[in-house]
């Protein structure tokens, strides 16, 4: 047994109990016979932390003496969940404190359930960048995480009366015990105000821009702990506040009721986190968040380098690289040859070779409605000086493409930042494109499409600048923390080095046929689904057996991602078994997780329908031995992490060519889960891995999407030539789910055929259907499922978040770890 691994010097359990007890009385003011399981929570965490702070400051220590070059990882969210469980298993104490609170009457478990998720994130790219931390600290890499401090995260969903509501996330009303703030770093942004044009004693032309109002930005830190807890990193978001600056240059141009009137509140930038998955809203508070928390970080990011290299710019792209996390902190680029050229005074030229030696650009989604454009307008108003450097930066960059393409107006015009119109639009993918360095997508087809779709010129100007890092998930949070009883056999089995060497499970392949193996693996899924059917009953009511499949389809929902898609197969089952009664089908449970953005109906739609799908079926007793639905409210990284380790079928079933990678895909094949899905995002590397006779491939894919559009898409044609799909739309109309309101449904039907089903939902219904029958007729072989669980499991070693760092630091950002020392 490789004891070192996590192994904490110098510190065991009475220490911890001691550290726990002591928070207890002094940080706390309570004791052992007051405190409840918040207190107990507060305390353990006080406890833990006295160890992170210890880490980070070596770690700082060591990274400043050293004078690495980092990382900047700019993310508008982190969506970060439990930090306890995870600082915990880095800091190799989960056991002893284990021991330690029982030995004290306390239940680990029991208060971790105290803890807030940290939900500053929407979904996939949020929570991307909390696995990519995650990485970076454990490799030991010189690295910080830049975001913004919301208020409140993403909103807390409800169910009533089958649809959602949303309500306000309160995670800090008692305090986040792991976040320090950090007064000493505060920095100042401005916005709004005119740009005044000078002329030097040198002839030089020099803008100043003078703002019209000044905010705070109060950084919080929280730690982020490496497996082995060598070293502690930190994410660092900046909270909006309210300063004292009062300007008299625009107060005296006329323009201050004007300005003041309509500038946005310093305190509401960081009051909420918007809700919008893949759809850009176009506000201007949006676009000042982004550029505050880019500001703020940059100023940060100078103020550490110019107190190693003084006014010397000529180090700079050495020691920093900042990574965009899409097109959201983009504004970053014009902010930093602000800085540049109107502060430090250098030339452009000089400027520009900087900036685009800093940046590096990853794009998450090729949907049109999530490509952010900004009136030209609006960003005049906010950020004046920042226009006029982005129509710099065009202007330049267009001389270029006159260059590569003579006299070719039809390529400047789709090249440009600026998109021509009755409203100037300031294109960002442009401007991230042409400042950045590298531009990468997240799994091997996306990337294929953002070169031959989305960028296809740029890709012929500079063709080794757009590439490919597949995405990754961290095996500590999505393994090892989250499904004990799978870690402790594979570490039986193999050892104990897995969750930072994952290929290693590769190591399982030869168990996967051995009869005990599969017993002890599948007992334990047994006992995950069994702790997951106690959740569902105490949070819905609804009771379900664990020995039925436990099909699970968890993600934002979005009508690409075709929720609908498996509802209307859900349909078709219970119809089925109505129409006969002993219809041959493995028991099966649907479990749904689904957060949709508040203004999107027809998500909404769809959540309300699979509720009152899921209620008339759960009710009915002629079927409900056979089949069940349940729709858990506010899905999120906590209840991800109990749905995960229970789960049997994992649905993947975008329409080809819309996931850009997905990485639930990667947590649930991971812990034994086989996937149904399309040839879409990383599915595809999925397959590859574990082989296609272990997954369920199903559907039309990218070029057959691509013809059939081309070709002329007519859902009717699918309507009238499948009786069952019609019959299933159909009922959609009636009040059969919806007793008393007929129509309550209809949307759906809508959008599937007057709405010219845009997601060909409809044309895979028939491939799906027949998939889901192979499942079916797969589950009852249960010593080949369990063969198929296993080697899901053991060939996901390519979907750790340690790889995707890997080719990131390889491939672009030339880094080094750094030891730090003890
Ligand atoms: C857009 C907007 C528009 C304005 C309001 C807030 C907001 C927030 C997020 C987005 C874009 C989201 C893009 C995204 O999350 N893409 C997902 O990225 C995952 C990580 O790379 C990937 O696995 C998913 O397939 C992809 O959909």
């Amino acid at each position: 047994k490789s004891k070192a691994l996590a192994e904490p010097v110098n510190f065991n359990k009475s220490d911890i109990k001691d550290a726990i007890v002591r928070h207890l009385h002094c940080s706390l003011g309570t004791d052992e016979n007051k405190a409840n399981n918040h207190a107990w929570w507060k305390a353990a965490c006080a406890a833990v932390q006295e160890q992170v702070l210890e880490r980070l400051r070596r770690t700082q220590k060591s990274h400043y003496l050293n004078d690495t070059r980092a990382v900047h990882y700019f993310s508008a969210e982190f969506l970060m969940g439990r930090l306890m469980s995870n600082n915990l298993h880095n800091l190799g104490l989960f056991e002893i404190t284990d021991q330690a609170l029982q030995e004290l009457g306390v239940s680990l478990t029991d208060i971790m359930e105290e803890e807030p998720d940290m939900a500053l994130g929407n979904g996939g790219l949020g929570r991307l960048a909390a696995c990519f931390i995650d990485s970076l600290a454990t490799m030991e890499l010189p690295a910080v995480g830049y975001g913004i401090h919301y208020e409140h995260g993403l909103f807390r969903q409800e169910i009533k009366n089958g649809a959602q509501i949303e309500r306000p996330d309160s995670w800090r009303d008692y305090g986040n015990p792991w976040e320090i703030c950090r007064p000493e770093s505060i920095q100042e942004v401005s916005l709004y105000g005119y740009v005044e044009t000078k002329y030097g004693e040198n002839g030089r032309i020099q803008k100043e821009w003078h703002p019209g109002s000044i905010v705070k930005g109060i950084p919080w830190d929280i730690p982020v702990v490496g497996f082995g807890g060598k070293t502690v990193n930190v994410l660092r978001l900046w909270e909006s506040q309210a300063s004292n600056y009062f300007n008299w240059d625009v107060f005296n141009a006329g323009g201050y009721v004007d300005a003041q009137s309509e500038n946005v509140q310093a305190e509401t930038i960081s009051k909420v986190l918007y809700p919008n998955d893949e759809t850009e809203a176009g506000k201007e508070l949006r676009l000042i968040q982004q550029y505050f928390f880019c500001a703020c970080s940059l100023k940060d990011i100078i103020r550490r380098y110019k107190r190693a290299h003084g006014d010397d710019w000529s180090r700079f792209s050495d020691q920093v690289v900042i990574q965009l996390n899409d097109t959201h902190p983009a504004i970053a680029i014009p902010e930093l040859m602000r800085i540049l050229v109107d502060r430090a005074e250098l030339g452009w030229d000089d400027a520009w070779e900087i900036c685009s030696k800093t940046f590096a650009y990853t794009n998450h989604t090729l949907l049109p409605e999530a490509l952010e454009k900004w009136p030209a307008r609006m960003i005049e108003k906010i950020l004046p000086r920042h226009l006029e450097i982005i129509y710099e930066i065009n202007f330049r960059f267009m001389a270029e493409v006159e260059k590569m393409w003579p006299g070719d107006n039809k390529i400047k015009q789709k090249l440009s930042i600026i998109e021509e119109g009755n409203q100037k639009m300031v294109r960002m993918g442009n401007l991230s494109v042409i400042g950045s360095f590298a531009v990468n997508g997240v799994a091997e087809i996306h990337s294929k499409l953002v070169k031959k779709n989305l960028f296809p010129e740029f890709d012929q100007m500079w063709p080794d600048k757009l590439t490919n890092v597949t995405n990754g998930i961290t095996p500590r949070r999505w393994l090892k923390a989250c499904n004990p009883d799978l870690s402790a056999l594979i570490d039986k089995k193999i050892g104990n080095d897995w969750p930072v060497k994952l290929e290693k499970l590769n190591d399982l392949v030869k168990f996967a046929d051995e009869a005990k193996f599969q017993k002890d693996f599948m007992k334990i899924k047994l006992k995950n689904k069994v702790a997951l059917a106690k959740e569902v009953k105490s949070l819905t009511g609804i009771e379900i057996d664990p020995k039925a499949i436990f099909d699970v389809q968890i993600k934002r929902l979005h009508e690409y991602k075709r929720q609908h898609l498996n509802l209307l197969h859900i349909m078709a089952l219970y119809r089925r078994l109505l129409e006969n009664p002993s219809y041959d089908m493995e028991p099966r449970v649907f479990i749904f997780g689904a957060k949709a953005a508040p203004g999107y109906k027809l998500a909404k739609d769809i959540i309300y329908a699979i509720n009152m799908v899921a209620e008339r079926i759960n009710n009915d007793e002629r079927v409900n031995k056979k089949l069940k639905v349940v729709f858990l409210p506010n899905y999120r990284v906590s209840l991800a992490e109990k749905m995960i380790p229970a789960a049997d079928v994992s649905e993947q079933i975008s329409t080809a060519g819309k996931e850009a990678s997905g990485t639930g895909n990667m947590k649930l094949s991971l812990n034994g889960a086989l996937t149904i899905g399309t040839m879409d995002g990383a599915n595809i590397e999925i397959a590859e891995e574990v082989g296609e006779e272990n997954i369920f491939i199903f559907g039309l894919t990218v070029e057959e999407v691509d013809k059939l559009h081309a070709q002329g898409y007519n859902p009717y044609d699918y309507y009238y030539n499948n009786a069952e799909l019609k019959a299933i739309l159909d009922w959609l109309e009636t009040d059969y789910f919806t007793p008393g309101k007929p129509g309550a449904l209809s949307s759906l039907k809508y959008s599937l055929l007057d709405g010219g089903d845009p997601y060909l939902v409809l044309a895979d219904f028939d491939a799906y259907s027949k998939a889901q029958h192979k499942v079916d007729l797969a589950y009852r072989d249960t010593k080949n499922w369990a063969r198929m669980a296993i080697l899901n499991c053991a060939r996901m070693g390519k979907f750790t978040s340690d790889r995707s760092i890997r080719d990131y630091v390889e491939r672009i950002w030339k880094l080094d770890a750094c030891k730090v020392d003890e």
